[in-house]
């Protein structure tokens, strides 16, 4: 936690925290699959207040060393075939997208893609009946020395509350050297469309970036800070919460998993994310979801490209604000967040 300071007549003051709170599972929850109720309210009590909520001993540490091991392998792979910076997530040659190996059974481990605690948790964040609608990893690439600008994952105009949330599972320790996540916490509470980027002031969405002003503001009131968390750690993450991809000066890519929720009452995207069928079962045991499920072949020979510019990659789900209009389902026109943001108050930078 950060130092106290002192308030006029000596009462104590403690800033709220720029590192990540954690819960650790007890024994006694692990062996019921359960949380406590008290540890439920904490977790809770933290994604609402921060955005960012860490959980350690959720997962079997020989399922991450696993992992990890694979899609290390994987990683370097791809790194052989990048040839543009469109393969590269935000355009920035530091950080690019996976796919865990879903289609291995020797890797779907459930305390990873269905993990009983996160779902839970989410289940009171989000709402009940929340669906799983996005599988991503990324990868900070090892020796890389450029950052990517503090975003949030929401190219449109998104709701004033939770309503998706994304769940990393960190595969090695996170520091800053080795290129951990930058956050702001707190940012989700207080963030609309005014503070994001507009590529016009005529645009009918806005792009991720957060305007630099706003940034600046944020920093004098709580500033973003790099995570240190250790080998195993589960973050989850409300998709407004600000953050940015950060260098890896190490000589190893740092990898996370992804496995992303939406509450239920969030729209159903015109193109669902895809993913393998053998993973099917897991993936739909503890909740709903929004993917769609194709052949382990066709799956096999798309999740591993994942270029803006080429049709056949593999897609992140599309979101109904994130639309032309007149691709807009029958219905689900009256999409209108609370945070409309008038033409003449955007905040315009070219690309
Ligand atoms: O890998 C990370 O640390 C975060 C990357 C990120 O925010 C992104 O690529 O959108």
């Amino acid at each position: 936690m950060p130092d106290a300071t002192m308030l006029a007549g000596g009462r104590p003051f403690t800033p709220l925290p720029t590192q990540p709170s954690f819960i650790t599972l007890s024994p006694e929850e692990k062996a019921a699959g359960k949380w406590s109720r008290a540890n439920m309210q904490r977790a809770i009590e933290i994604l609402h207040r921060d955005g960012l909520l860490a959980i350690s001993g959720a997962v079997d540490l020989e399922h991450v060393k696993a992992l990890q091991e694979s899609m290390t392998a994987t990683s370097k792979q791809i790194k052989g075939s990048l040839k543009h910076l469109s393969q590269y997530n935000h355009g920035i040659d530091t950080n690019f997208l996976m796919s865990a190996p879903l289609a291995d059974p020797a890797l779907r481990f459930e305390d990873v893609f269905s993990n009983e605690f996160v779902i839970a948790v989410l289940e009171n964040y989000l709402g009940p009946g929340i669906k799983l609608n996005l599988l991503t990893a990324n990868c900070a690439l090892a020796n890389t020395n450029k950052r990517q600008n503090v975003h949030k994952d929401a190219p449109w105009l998104h709701p004033n509350c939770p309503y998706l949330v994304n769940t990393n599972l960190a595969l090695s320790d996170f520091t800053p050297e080795n290129g951990s996540t930058e956050f702001w916490l707190g940012s989700h509470v207080c963030s609309t469309g005014h503070e994001q980027v507009w590529l016009s002031h005529n645009a009918e969405t806005p792009i991720c970036d957060v305007a630099p002003d706003a940034v600046e503001e944020r920093r004098k009131v709580r500033p973003g800070a790099q995570i240190t968390v250790p080998m195993g750690t589960i973050t989850l993450r409300d998709m407004r919460t600000w953050h940015a991809g950060m260098p890896n000066s190490t000589n190893e890519d740092r990898i996370m998993t992804a496995v992303g929720y939406a509450a239920s009452w969030y729209p159903e995207p015109e193109s669902r994310m895809k993913a393998p069928l053998s993973a099917e079962e897991l993936l739909t045991k503890r909740t709903d979801h929004q993917l769609e499920f194709i052949p382990d072949e066709e799956w096999l020979a798309i999740a591993q490209d994942w270029d803006l510019a080429s049709e056949a990659s593999i897609k992140l789900p599309d979101v109904v604000g994130h639309r032309k209009s007149s691709k807009v389902p029958a219905g689900e026109r009256e999409w209108a967040p609370l945070n409309h943001v008038a033409d003449e108050e955007k905040f315009v930078r070219g690309k």
